[in-house]
């Protein structure tokens, strides 16, 4: 198995003097600055610093809490967010826009339009798609959470949902989050708030892999769920459910971890062996939707230290996964703080992202950027010995 060593604490500090260097040696708009073109500009977008078959994505800002904000819909009306989004990332997720009240809004009816759009505009730009989501507790439309539907009806809606979506992404979608969140912090399966596995018992989450697999069989096919980066309780859960569901031939194909971090507790220490003990079961693993919240002073900004100790958090992230020689998809939850949805979740809270407001990369921007650098070049020096990445 592959294994990376970084030098932590001098990537980290660096971080914190390189943002006005190479802010104004790059022409990249995320810098919210214009300069000649730096010999070297290619590596400084996340995407290109990355080692080969390493996407770094990002979550696509729309649906959701966006629709109670004061600003239009991010992905179809900022020219600024497209640009970064475009240059910066190689895998999109789809922030809400597949989401079961997004897509299928009534029963009768699909409404494809943003997420095709979204599909059509990773394709145009090289990028490679994370599918989210199909089996979950949460945002699902009143008509199938208030329906008086019986339990044969309620099988056939989720079949026919999963393969009337997954069967329009074909071969479109990299990994698709089929089931999303189904234990609770104490590993127990959610046996009332999911109206699934309510309904229609934990063998429900079989047939959802196994109707995903034949709407597209070159997706992979993950669960993926918050509070599961170290070893606990409900990473245990996940453990040996996955192992059951392989011995009967089930067709999951990995585990994500979502990485919704707070500096508010400490880093998880055991994300590394966590994702080792799923990619010794044979499954890819992944970080899907990681941001780094704190506690805003009164001011409303942070201190240096603070934005220290988010950058750390967010490049120990990556570090683990760079570890792991099945984690090759690495995605940040949006990109920009003004687009975020920690401040309407988490009252005083928020700058959890790795650009400002404003698009200012933030010392964890540079963090990431540094240690996927590292990372392709010791992959390079490897492989000139004939050993790279896996997959
Ligand atoms: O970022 C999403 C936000 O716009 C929605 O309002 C919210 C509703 O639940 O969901 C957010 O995304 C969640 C993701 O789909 C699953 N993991 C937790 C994410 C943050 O809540």
């Amino acid at each position: 198995m592959r294994s990376i060593r970084f030098a932590t604490v001098a990537v980290a500090t660096a971080a914190l003097t390189l943002p006005l260097m190479a802010g104004t040696a790059t022409a990249d708009p995320s810098a919210g600055r214009k300069a000649a073109p730096h010999p070297h500009a290619k590596f400084d977008r996340l995407r290109a610093a990355a080692p080969e078959g390493f996407v770094v994505g990002t979550a696509v800002a729309g649906g959701g809490h966006h629709l109670e904000q004061d600003y239009p819909d991010p992905f179809t009306h900022d020219r600024e967010y497209r640009k970064v989004l475009a240059r910066q990332f190689s895998s999109v997720s789809p922030e809400n826009q597949m989401k079961w009240d997004y897509i299928h809004p009534e029963r009768d009816r699909y409404d494809f339009g943003q997420a095709d759009a979204i599909v059509e505009f990773a394709e145009r730009n090289k990028q490679v798609v994370r599918g989210h989501t199909l089996l979950w507790h949460s945002q699902n439309p009143a008509w199938l959470e208030e329906g008086d539907f019986s339990k044969a009806e309620l099988r056939a809606i989720l079949r026919e949902h999963i393969t009337t979506v997954v069967g329009r992404y074909a071969g479109r979608i990299q990994q698709w989050d089929v089931a999303n969140e189904i234990f609770d912090d104490q590993g127990n399966l959610r046996t009332q708030d999911n109206i699934w596995i309510r309904e229609l018992g934990p063998g429900i989450v079989a047939d959802a892999f196994r109707w995903a697999h034949k709407a597209d069989p070159k997706a992979k096919l993950f669960f993926n769920d918050y509070n599961v980066e170290g070893v606990n309780a409900k990473s245990d859960a996940y453990y040996a459910l996955v192992q059951d569901l392989l011995e009967e031939g089930v067709p999951v194909d990995g585990f994500s971890v979502q990485g919704h971090l707070s500096t508010r507790y400490g880093f998880p220490g055991d994300l590394e062996d966590n994702l080792r003990r799923f990619d010794a079961l044979g499954l890819e693993t992944a970080v899907t939707e990681l941001d780094v919240r704190m506690d805003l002073p009164e001011s409303g900004v942070p201190t240096e230290a603070q934005e220290q100790k988010q950058a750390d958090y967010y490049q120990r992230t990556l570090e683990a996964c760079l570890a792991v020689d099945g984690c090759n998809s690495f995605t940040i939850w949006g990109f920009t703080d003004k687009y975020s949805w920690v401040p309407v979740f988490f009252e005083g809270e928020g700058f959890a992202n790795v650009m400002t407001e404003d698009y200012v990369r933030k010392p964890a921007f540079y963090a990431l950027r540094d240690t996927l650098k590292e990372a392709r070049e010791e992959d390079c020096g490897k492989k000139d010995h004939g050993k790279g990445r896996k997959g």
